[in-house]
């Protein structure tokens, strides 16, 4: 009997402890289910807080924890200082990782040390050297709960029972500004409105355990602090893309380990990630390539087959082909296989079924992809356009934004990272108001700035899509003389002159009346950059009169001591002058027998540009001889150096050439068509996936645009299953979840949040293209479709999106 109850015991402990979380070669904690990771991704100057970094739980495959660090505020915003890392060491044998912490503007050292034991992890926070004395009370150790994954969850602190609220709702206090550790640069994200005090959120509950999500096997984590009290704070108090923040203030005077937390995140025994099937939501045509890509947990047995059923008129499913999985193998952190049901080919409606898995319903027809650039030029675009009031049906989209114009920057640093020199490069001083910039021109994306270069993409991207396509398509009214944009009502113009016309009319503004282009069109302070609601209340529409009164409005009610007014980066660039006299001429030749006016004050800027560019580039030159060498290399040169990066300007020449110039294409594009082959080796989804901290969006639509056009002229080169993979990723085919990245495009399931800026009602503007998966180190892909505040993720940017509409025109001609 003792025998067999030591030998019981013995088992309980052994398989408990294969269940302990380790340190694996990745350098992080892990166990089925539980991935905590210490800054494996460490906070970035950038944008400061991105909510990505720092000690990090990925909790049964959704990230839900960030943030881990000594930070020095109750809930930071984006703008508040982080730490730097000073060092990172891990000790296999001791099970432990030590990351030093700085900040310089204190002069402020610490140190995390974390180690696993059992199942839990313990964070001890240490000090060499006390808090300083101006961070006392201030400096804390945080870790931030995403907010979407815990609220209406219930949580117990000490004995006390409690629930995540839905909206932040809970308490504050208001303290001198004096006592707030100084935000990024000395910038404010708030407006006191001459208070001189800043809101201090109060906690929801203290204590020195807690238990978060004990509703929810999947997300609950014990937390206990025996040397600290525990203080739950709603970040949403002071931001809306705040998470709930767990804090622990450090104790003043003291050295040594100073503060120590056990944290335990529950694992589901054996958990495993369901499959995620990835396939086109918007559909398949019925003569091209068909596959699924299956993202599997590395403890998922593959099945040997999965079926494509059909939805039959009157309701119930068939088994319409039964095929073989294939094997692709790991990438990253989970494995994958495919799902080849190319013959079938029938119209119809049909789902994937794979092991216990059905996906939602989708098409197999000749019309699938119609409609995919609908939404993009019939509501996003027209959206975004600046200075206009914009309307659809009973609802008002924004008023006309920035009536006082926009002032002179003076010398300055910005927080969109943007810099205005020591000299203004203008006629203008300091905070002089430059006249007729208030015309024309896009939001730049998820904010409300009109960046220059991304506006000169847009009309590039429009007369290019206008010259390859000619679309007739006509669904918005625009009047520049009455400011007025109104949805889906035609008023007799292509909309796409219309857009080029918008995006012209702002920059030809910028060339003539500050003399050469500006880096940018922005905010003269942070706590209007942040703006969320009506473009047209971001400033108080009044000119801003220093001799007034902050707040104070002039006798005549034309101007305002607020000093809330738009400033204009007129640093001078000479690329930025050069392209953007190329997007004038291209502009020019669109618009003409549109708006011939335009046209020609939009030549006559390119013509002085380039001229003017010219001589400074020879001044240039005679410094830097070297300098300008690249801009006159042959496209044989660019191809032989790198044929992926500039094949697509090669193949835009072909309408311009001769036949000769096409067959010497024809060998570059062979070896185009190799490389778009290896890329199928390198991951399982056969397109550029990037790994930087904005997702490869971008990179995806123009290597999809490319394979298109590249068909277009060499269809025996470029295959057809090379063709539909970009637009397969885009609308479903790609890692973490299967919706479609392109906002209300997919039949059945398009992504429900994205970073516009409409972003606080976690909502979208139709026709978005996320930047899509957002990789974290060192093996995590990651969209959010709870949450739209990670810009990396789910903004979709003016030029990206208009690029967007390029390769959805080219995909829709190459695949008729
Ligand atoms: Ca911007
Ligand atoms: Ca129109
Ligand atoms: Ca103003």
């Amino acid at each position: 009997m003792k025998r067999l109850l030591f030998y019981a015991l013995l088992l309980t402990t052994t398989s408990s402890r294969a269940q302990d979380l380790k340190l694996n070669d990745l350098e992080y904690f892990e166990r089925q289910g539980v991935n905590v990771l210490v800054f494996s991704n460490s906070f970035n100057g950038g944008f400061n807080d991105e909510k990505n970094s720092g000690i990090e739980i990925i909790h049964h495959g959704v990230r839900t924890v960030q943030g881990g660090a000594v930070r020095l505020n109750n809930t930071p915003e984006q703008w508040d200082l982080v730490p730097t890392m000073t060092s990172r060491k891990v000790d296999k044998e001791k099970g432990t990782i030590e990351v030093g912490m700085r900040y310089n503007d204190y002069d402020f050292d610490s140190r995390v040390v974390v180690t696993a034991k059992g199942k839990a992890v313990e964070i001890a926070v240490w000090l060499d050297k006390p808090v300083p004395e101006k961070l006392a009370g201030e400096a804390g150790f945080n870790l931030e709960f995403l907010p979407s994954q815990y609220w209406l969850k219930t949580y117990k602190v000490d004995d006390r029972l409690g629930r995540f609220p839905r909206y932040a709702t809970s308490l504050t206090t208001t303290r001198p500004n004096s006592e707030k550790p100084r935000q990024f640069k000395g910038f404010k994200t708030y407006d006191d409105r001459g208070t001189d005090r800043f809101v201090d959120p109060l906690p929801l509950e203290t204590g020195h355990s807690i238990a978060v999500a004990t509703d929810d096997p999947s997300r609950l984590i014990r937390i206990t602090s025996d040397d600290a009290e525990l203080k739950l704070f709603d970040g949403r108090m002071l931001a809306q893309n705040g998470w709930f923040v767990l804090r622990s203030v450090l104790p003043a005077g003291k050295t040594g380990k100073v503060v120590t937390w056990m944290v335990e995140p529950n694992a589901i025994p054996n958990w495993i990630r369901e499959p995620n099937i990835g396939f086109s939501q918007v559909g398949y045509m019925p003569d091209m390539p068909k596959v699924a890509v299956i993202e599997l947990d590395k403890n998922d047995k593959p099945q040997q087959s999965a079926s494509l059923l059909r939805i039959k008129d009157d309701g119930t499913t068939e088994v319409a082909y039964k095929g073989a999985i294939q094997s692709w193998g790991p990438y990253y952190k989970y494995n994958y296989v495919k799902f080849d049901f190319s013959q079938v080919k029938e119209p119809g409606v049909y789902c994937i079924e794979y092991s216990k898995t059905r996906t939602n319903d989708f098409l197999i027809d000749e019309h699938v992809y119609d409609k995919i650039t609908d939404a993009t030029t019939d509501v996003w675009v027209p959206i975004h356009m600046n200075h206009m009031y914009v309307t659809e049906g009973y609802r008002t989209w924004h008023g006309e934004p920035f009536r006082e114009g926009y002032l002179q920057a003076p010398e300055s640093d910005h927080f969109d990272l943007h810099r205005q020199g020591a000299s203004t490069d203008t006629k203008y001083k300091p905070l002089e108001l430059i006249p007729g910039l208030n015309v024309g021109g896009y939001f730049d994306a998820g904010d409300f700035d009109i960046e220059t270069s991304s506006n000169v993409s847009v009309v590039q991207n429009f007369v290019r899509i206008w010259e390859l396509f000619k679309p007739q398509r006509d669904e918005t009214f625009v009047s520049e003389e009455q400011r007025y944009v109104e949805l889906h009502r035609p008023d007799g113009v292509p909309d796409v002159l219309q857009f080029i016309e918008h995006g012209v009319l702002n920059l030809v503004a910028q060339a003539e009346q500050i003399g050469h282009m500006a880096s940018t069109l922005s905010n003269s302070v942070l706590d209007n950059y942040h703006h969320l609601g009506d473009a047209a209340s971001i400033t108080d529409g009044l000119h801003y009169d220093p001799s007034l009164k902050p707040y104070e409005v002039s006798a005549d009610g034309k101007s305002s001591g607020t000093p809330d007014d738009m400033w204009a980066f007129t640093t001078r660039n000479p690329s930025l002058d050069l392209q953007a006299a190329g997007m004038f001429t291209s502009a020019a030749r669109a618009l003409r027998g549109y708006n011939d006016e335009l046209a020609d004050r939009a030549l006559k800027q390119a013509e002085r540009l380039r001229a003017e560019s010219g001589q400074r580039q020879n001044m240039n030159n005679n410094r830097n001889n070297n300098r300008n060498n690249n801009t006159n290399r042959s496209i044989w040169e660019a191809l032989d150096r790198n044929v992926s990066s500039s094949m697509q300007t090669a193949l835009d020449s072909i309408p311009l050439k001769d036949a000769a110039y096409k067959e010497r294409l024809r060998p570059y594009v062979q070896r185009y068509a190799e490389y778009i082959e290896r890329l199928t080796i390198q991951n399982p989804y056969g397109v550029p996936i990037g790994l930087g901290n904005w997702a490869g969006g971008n990179a995806v639509l123009s290597f999809g645009t490319t394979v298109c056009i590249a068909r277009r002229y060499f269809p025996d080169i470029i295959s057809k299953a090379a063709v539909v993979r970009t637009a397969d990723w885009l609308f479903g085919c790609h890692p973490y979840h299967n919706y479609s990245f392109v906002a209300v495009v997919g039949a059945a399931r398009p992504k429900q949040v994205f970073y516009g800026n409409n972003r606080a009602d976690f909502s979208f503007i139709p026709g978005n293209v996320a930047p899509g998966l957002l990789f974290r180190r060192p093996d995590h892909f990651e969209n959010y479709d709870d949450w739209p505040f990670l810009w990396g993720q789910n903004e979709g940017t003016i030029a990206g999106n208009t690029q967007y509409i390029i390769f959805g025109s080219a995909f829709k001609e190459v695949v008729k």
